[in-house]
């Protein structure tokens, strides 16, 4: 890879700091003043009665699925109050806001002009209100006809060489209905570029448990956290990020579980929970939720998990049958004696150092499994983006088929998702790399024949498009630019394209670092009602639970000019393929009935689904494991053998994870603060153990500018501002996106070529003022 002769700071990532101010690490998460700021965002994004309109649909049964992440809604009773949580209501303001981008707002800012605010300001811009065209040469978007914009991508499409030249990005928020039309729409049209936000996601998750387990889904529901004995929780920051879920581990606890976490960071939710949603007490919930917590190093996991089974296996050779569960093990699993063998190899004392946790500690942790039955992993990004991210979840099935974990009640395999239909976006077949299964289903019931080659991931097809083999750049959601890494390397990939094309309900930077020509097609989102011949029509999705349900939107939509997904999809079909295709696509515009039939004829696992989707609360996928089986090629639970990686750092350099704040939706920033660990109003910092500020000199407020050397090319980050903060030694965190300039495209994740956005090599110096 080249150096890039792009200019620091440039529209790919302005580097303006808004003045750090510094407060306490917040001992417990939530309680009233989170509900509190909610409120405010909502009233003041959408008014009074917009926003409280939203907020008392929002995940009740008949309302619509919250926008934000894809955390379950209990099966039974839902909350008098609402189920939703802080930024699950921030993420409806979001999208509620009664601010909207007309032409107007267009043509008095330029495209270059736009790209010197910060995503901050970019995101507060509101909803974009009609479909605009940036034509060749063009310095503004301007106002285009749908018409006008489907004759365009259709003709460009139409001129590529191979439709192999286009590639189809899928962010997490499309609904199964779009999601089906548009892969469908891609296959037909005669590729399988459909790279999606999960390779950046849980993509490790779903290679790992696919090849262990033979489903790549997690296997419990929310009731069985109310079953279970021993909760873990790895890589996972869910007071943000999935702040619902403190509700069910405070149960879980409440019930007698043992919550066990493991994290570089004290993370403020998972130590302590003080749930707004009961009166205090009443319930008699208390706050603290982590039993044991276990500081690791960045990738200390496998380690750690070896450390445990370690300390396990001597139990269990000592006490045989009162440790692991041998029935299980022998009945539904190959491998394990071979398994054992090698961790025999292994030292429990040296392999606690090497994942940075006191010995005591990891004993302690053995003691309470060692006599617990029903277990539950949980983990999400600080195990998915890492080099060895595949193995390392390996190594928690291992843990788990030892304990016979999976397929009884209270225990089993639990990855939790981030986007609130990833999981559905994945079931209905937006995978670069389909199934014959699916492709022979597809082939069946719309008699053309799909293409068989597998198509790019994110990662190929950035690649792709910056050598000039990928020109037509399409995406249903998302911000590619600010989500991938390598920011200034994607972005002369995406400026390369002929055509780059983002059907969006806000602006991002993705508009703004654009293909010679580009298009913004705006569409409506979760709340909005979509009306078609007086009435108000639903959609569905999948939450990491594998319940599918229905999501019918409350508001007004901003603009009459906005379309939904699935009609998007359906006529920039006909205007593509015109009479080549073989999809009736004017008649799902129709009837949304009509899709969800052909995904019940085309998708396992949707019988009745038009009935039973408008059941209240919607139905369960199936779930080999659930049911006690694994649909791999043996039929069995596969152990898989692999060692501990320990990053090999130089003298002067930091690994970084890239984590976020409690102020964001991934590329989303609703605010500059990060309430639960003490950071307000700057995004711009790095968080440093003290040891490391000493050696370096460094103090708290200093700035540094920070660097990674990886493959050759010399990416920088300038203006961080360093935080003293309890992480452990030659570890440090920073906010992504606007560290993503610092994650090298080359470093991904084995098998599943997932970015290494929690593993970046860093250096740190002084910093100094660009020229
Ligand atoms: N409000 C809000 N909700 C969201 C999102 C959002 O941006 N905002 N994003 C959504 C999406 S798409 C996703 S994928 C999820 C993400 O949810 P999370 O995975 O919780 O998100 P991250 O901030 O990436 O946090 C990763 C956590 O892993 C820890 N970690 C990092 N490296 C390691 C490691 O090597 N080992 C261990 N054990 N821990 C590590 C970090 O300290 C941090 O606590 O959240 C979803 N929900
Ligand atoms: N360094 C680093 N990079 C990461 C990560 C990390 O932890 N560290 N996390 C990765 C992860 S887990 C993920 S999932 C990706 C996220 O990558 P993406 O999914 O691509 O990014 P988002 O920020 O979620 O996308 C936000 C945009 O989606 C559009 N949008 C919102 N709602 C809708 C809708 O209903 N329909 C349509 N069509 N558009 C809508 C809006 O225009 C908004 O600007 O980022 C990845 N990148
Ligand atoms: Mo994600």
């Amino acid at each position: 890879m080249s150096e890039s002769p792009l200019p620091i700071p440039g529209a790919e990532n302005p580097e303006k700091l808004t003045g750090l101010k510094k407060g306490n690490i917040k001992k417990v998460a939530a309680g009233i003043p989170a509900v509190v700021s909610a409120l405010e965002m909502t009233v003041s994004e959408a008014g009074f009665q917009r926003g409280m309109k939203a907020l008392f649909n929002l995940n009740q049964k008949g309302g619509f699925d919250c926008p934000s992440c894809a955390w379950p809604d209990p099966d039974d009773e839902r909350s008098g109050i609402a189920e939703y949580c802080e930024n699950g209501a921030r993420a409806v303001a979001e999208e509620a806001t009664a601010k909207k981008l007309t032409a107007d707002f267009f043509s008095q800012h330029s495209v270059r002009e736009l790209g010197n605010l910060s995503d901050y300001e970019i995101g507060g811009k509101g909803r974009i209100a009609q479909p605009m065209h940036l034509p060749a040469g063009g310095t503004h978007y301007q106002p285009i006809t749908w018409d006008a914009a489907f004759e365009i991508i259709g003709k460009e499409l139409n001129l590529l060489d191979s439709p192999d030249q286009a590639v189809f990005y899928t962010s997490g928020r499309t609904s199964n209905e779009a999601a089906f039309l548009y892969q469908l729409f891609v296959r037909e049209y005669g590729t399988n570029n459909l790279p999606d936000c999960s390779n950046m996601c849980h993509e490790s998750s779903g290679t790992a448990l696919g090849e262990s387990l033979g489903i790549g889904k997690g296997s419990v529901t929310l009731n069985d956290f109310y079953q279970a004995e021993a909760i873990m929780i790895l890589g996972q920051n869910p007071g943000t990020n999935h702040p619902r879920m403190l509700t069910a581990l405070q149960k879980a606890r409440a019930h007698g579980a043992t919550i066990i976490s493991i994290n570089p960071l004290p993370e403020t939710g998972l130590m302590g929970f003080s749930n707004p949603q009961t009166v205090a007490g009443v319930l008699g919930y208390k706050p603290a939720l982590t039993d044991i917590f276990l500081q690791v190093k960045i990738n200390g996991d496998m380690a750690l998990l070896k450390a445990i089974m370690r300390i396990l296996l001597e139990e269990e050779e000592k006490n045989p049958g009162t440790v692991f569960d041998r029935h299980f093990i022998e009945q539904h699993t190959t491998g394990a004696a071979g398994y054992l063998q090698d961790l025999k190899r292994y030292n429990a004392q040296q392999l606690a150092v090497q994942a940075g946790v006191p010995y005591v500690q990891v004993q302690e942790a053995a003691r309470v499994l060692a006599g617990k039955r029903r277990i539950i992993a949980c983990w999400a990004m600080g195990l998915t983006q890492h080099k060895n991210a595949v193995a390392t979840i390996k190594e928690i099935v291992n843990l788990l088929l030892l304990k016979g974990s999976i397929g009884k009640p209270g225990a089993g395999t639990c990855p939790v998702r981030g986007h609130s239909n990833v999981q559905g976006d994945r079931t209905m077949g937006i995978f670069e790399r389909p199934t014959e299964k699916l492709l022979d289903s597809i082939e069946r019931n719309f008699r053309f024949a799909p293409p068989r080659k597998h198509g790019y991931d994110v990662v190929e097809c950035i690649k792709a498009m910056h050598a000039g083999n990928a020109k037509v750049f399409f995406a249903m959601g998302g911000n590619f630019l600010s989500a991938t890494p390598d920011t200034r390397f994607t972005a002369e990939a995406l400026r390369k394209c002929r055509l780059t094309v983002h059907v969006s309900t806000k602006l991002n930077r993705s508009h703004l670092v654009h293909g010679e020509e580009a298009l913004i097609l705006p569409c409506l989102g979760r709340s909005d009602k979509d009306m078609r011949n007086g009435e108000n029509r639903f959609v569905s999705c999948e939450n990491s639970m594998g319940v599918v349900q229905l999501s019918r939107g409350v508001l007004e939509p901003v603009s009459d000019q906005l379309l939904s997904e699935p009609e998007i999809v359906c006529r920039l079909a006909k205007t593509t393929l015109g009479t080549r295709s073989m999809v009736h696509w004017d008649r799902y515009i129709e009837d949304y009935d009509l899709i969800r039939s052909d995904i019940e004829r085309t998708i396992p696992g949707f019988t009745d689904y038009n009935e039973r989707v408008r059941q209240p609360g919607g139905f369960y996928l199936p779930n080999c494991n659930r049911a006690g089986s694994f649909d791999t090629p043996t039929g069995k639970a596969h152990f898989h053998i692999a060692e501990p990686q320990v990053p090999d750092l130089k003298n002067d350099e930091l690994m970084m994870m890239t984590i976020r704040s409690h102020d964001q939706f991934n590329t989303t920033i609703y605010g500059l603060n990060d309430r639960y660990r003490g950071i307000y109003n700057e995004r711009r910092v790095i968080l440093m153990n003290a040891k490391d500020m000493q050696r370096r000199n460094l103090k708290n407020g200093d700035l540094v500018d920070l660097h990674n050397r990886y493959d050759g090319v010399d990416r920088v980050a300038r203006q961080f501002v360093v935080v003293e903060y309890p992480i452990p030694e030659q570890c440090t965190a920073t906010y992504f996106p606007e560290t993503n300039v610092l994650v090298p495209l080359t470093s991904v994740a084995e098998k599943s070529n997932t970015p290494t956005s929690k593993m970046v090599i860093l250096t740190v110096t002084r910093h100094e003022a660009s020229a």
